[in-house]
């Protein structure tokens, strides 16, 4: 790569400032935050196998699940980085019971964003070297600025996030983000620790070839679902699709925002809201998915709509390319009728 064709990262959060009327640069300071620290868990990700911290934490998180010594690592990481900006007043986490308090410093409860995050998604895939993410989503406050922050500052629709977006730790690493204006990717250059402009202004295809789902929980889906699969896969048209299944949401949703494709994970007869969390991983790529002229529905309703009532809650999770998702929620719509 020749780096001086390609922006860095920290240039392009200070230019898209302006975007921010009376922007007073906090913004900016909270996703250099993110970027910081993005690269700390990558260097932790990429040295796992060696450096004894693969394997599990010998703890469950909130989830009921198996907590990896990274997920903890990385949320400890990313909480550090954020909490010295002072431009955070409080982190939901899907590491942490509860949302977090930011006390760094005199100035932290007058900020005014809050951020929800899951820290490393996908991490069960850590121990098989398969990518792994980060999911973030920023919102400003509700409540007064100088008060306690409170559950109603994380509780808020889909629609009302400021900036949201992941980091994939793959064959590269890389963050794609939004603040509203357009989904931007940048990768890290490992070498000199930047992260360059690589993919500007990152759009869905209208349409795709590519169906992303666990299909071995079938025989648990709702009848649309299943109804779709077989749409997917009958000898027509431009069919069958690709069936492909990372098992990383960031991974298969990074996948099919560069070649097209929707990723399901649905209602199932054992999860009745699916498995995927509305707050920290749900809303964050829905707003990213919107911004690159995708979809993203829980199969009947629009995402970003929902009005969340616990801050881990679940919802089942259909996004991707706008006329994929319109048709998947065809099926559902039509199995829900009969
Ligand atoms: P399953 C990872 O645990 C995750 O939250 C997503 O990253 C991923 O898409 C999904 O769960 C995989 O779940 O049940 O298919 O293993």
């Amino acid at each position: 790569m020749s780096e001086q064709s390609f922006q860095t990262l920290g240039e392009f959060i200070i230019d898209k400032q302006e975007d921010f009327l009376y922007s007073t640069g906090e913004l900016s300071r909270l996703l250099s935050a993110i970027r910081l620290a993005s690269k700390v868990v990558n260097r932790q990700v990429n040295k796992a196998g060696i450096a004894n911290i693969i394997g599990k934490a010998g703890n469950e998180n909130i989830q009921g699940e198996e907590q990896q010594k990274l997920d903890v690592l990385a949320n400890e990481i990313f909480i550090e980085a954020l909490s010295q900006r002072e431009v955070v007043c409080g982190i939901a986490s899907e590491e942490s019971d509860d949302f977090i308090e930011i006390q760094a410093s005199c100035n932290a409860h007058l900020s005014k964003y809050v951020v929800l995050i899951d820290p490393l998604d996908g991490s069960s895939n850590i121990d098989v070297n398969v990518s792994v993410g980060t999911i973030f989503s920023i919102y400003r406050r509700v409540s007064e600025p100088g008060t306690p922050v409170i559950l109603e500052d994380f509780l808020q629709k889909g629609v009302n996030q400021i900036a949201a977006g992941y980091v994939v730790y793959g064959s590269s690493t890389m963050i794609v983000y939004t603040t509203g204006n357009g989904v931007n990717g940048f990768t890290l250059d490992p070498s000199l620790g930047t992260y360059y402009l690589s993919h500007p202004n990152m759009m869905f295809s209208r349409t795709g070839k590519i169906y992303s789902i666990n299909e071995g929980n079938y025989i648990k889906f709702p009848q649309g679902v299943k109804d779709y699969i077989k749409y997917c896969q009958r000898e027509e048209e431009d069919r069958p699709y690709t069936s492909r299944y990372i098992g990383s949401l960031v991974s298969d949703f990074h996948r099919n925002m560069i070649k097209g494709g929707i990723y399901i994970y649905p209602s199932t007869s054992q999860s009745p809201n699916g498995k995927l969390r509305l707050l920290y991983e749900c809303n964050p790529m829905a707003f990213l998915a919107e911004q690159a002229g995708g979809k993203c529905t829980d199969g009947f309703q629009r995402i970003m709509e929902i009005q969340p009532t616990e801050l881990h809650q679940r919802v089942p999770f259909f996004c991707g390319s706008y006329d994929m998702v319109e048709k998947a929620e065809a099926f559902m719509r039509e199995a829900a009728a009969k």
